[in-house]
């Protein structure tokens, strides 16, 4: 259970990885910001909580690792290793430019911290598998944490990789599913159903729970009970918004990637800290 002082430490890392995500894809002037916004409690939890990582050595022997593999939320990726101190903050101004050591999509050549590249929806899922498996055959305790879409889980390889995971007990693979019920340009219902994804996952052997992927208590619950079946890799549902506390994206389906300029990212941070005080 966490603590007060922790919780209010992480909700306000939690804002301000929001406000430098916002800021980081207003000054490029587009981005993918509705993945980006609906993950920042969980990516928060796991770098500024759960995590055994050490920026200044981002390559750190017996470290856990961490795969987006929704690859397009770069940018809250950055965000929050540049606010875990992996770089320095102002590589945020560089998002996609030519040159940058942040493009759009994760990249483990060019970012440090990035564990693995991503981008094409499903790989990043067997990836983080594999990763697992390594940790263990190298007999070391640490965790893979994995973040899968509900629109990349219609994606076969991600049930490849489901069934592969709990034939090897992959007791040290946590898995979230960022369930926004969106994807690229619609719901994620009206293109392919995704309906039931609990007794879809236990049915290929998963220990598997559901919270609300914007409480953070709730997050460090799921993941304390996850770290304690080792039988079998876990999937935490996380229940999310798209675009969550950017006002210009929450509760419309075109919030996938947004244009917008540094004006209204400016606007859009002031209501978003108004909204929390
Ligand atoms: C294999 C593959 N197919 C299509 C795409 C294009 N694409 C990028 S993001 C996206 C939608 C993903 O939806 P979801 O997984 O729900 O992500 P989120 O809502 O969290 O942004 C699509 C179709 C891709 N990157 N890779
Ligand atoms: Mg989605």
């Amino acid at each position: 259970m966490l603590d007060k002082q922790t919780r209010e430490f992480l909700q306000t890392k939690a804002r301000d990885i929001r406000v430098s995500t916002i800021r980081e894809i207003a000054n490029l002037g587009k981005g993918h910001i509705g993945g980006s916004m609906s993950m920042v409690e969980l990516i928060t939890y796991l770098y500024f909580h759960a995590m055994h990582v050490q920026p200044e050595n981002p390559q750190l022997t017996g470290r856990d690792r961490f795969v987006c593999s929704k690859g397009h939320a770069g940018p809250v990726v950055y965000a929050t290793l540049a606010e875990k101190g992996y770089f320095p903050k102002e590589w945020l101004m560089t998002l996609n430019v030519g040159g940058t050591r942040l493009p759009s999509h994760c990249d483990m050549t060019k970012t440090p911290g990035v564990d693995f590249t991503t981008g094409s929806l499903g790989q990043g899922a067997s990836a983080a598998a594999g990763i697992a498996l390594g940790q263990r055959m190298r007999k070391e305790h640490s965790f893979t944490y994995l973040v899968i879409g509900d629109g990349e889980s219609q994606e076969g390889q991600i049930w490849e990789m489901a069934a592969f995971a709990s034939t090897q007990k992959l007791g040290n693979l946590i898995a979230f599913t960022d369930l926004n019920k969106m994807q690229l340009d619609g719901y994620t219902k009206d293109i392919v159903c995704m309906d039931n994804l609990e007794t879809r996952w236990l049915g290929f052997g998963w220990h598997v729970q559901r919270v609300d992927g914007h409480d953070i208590t709730a997050i460090d619950e799921a993941v304390s009970c996850a770290k304690q079946v080792q039988d079998r890799p876990s999937m935490i549902l996380c229940d999310t918004i798209k675009s969550k506390g950017f006002v210009l994206g929450e509760g419309i389906t075109a919030n996938h990637s947004m244009n917008f300029g540094k004006d209204e990212g400016e606007k859009a941070i002031e209501a978003l800290v108004r909204g929390m005080k």
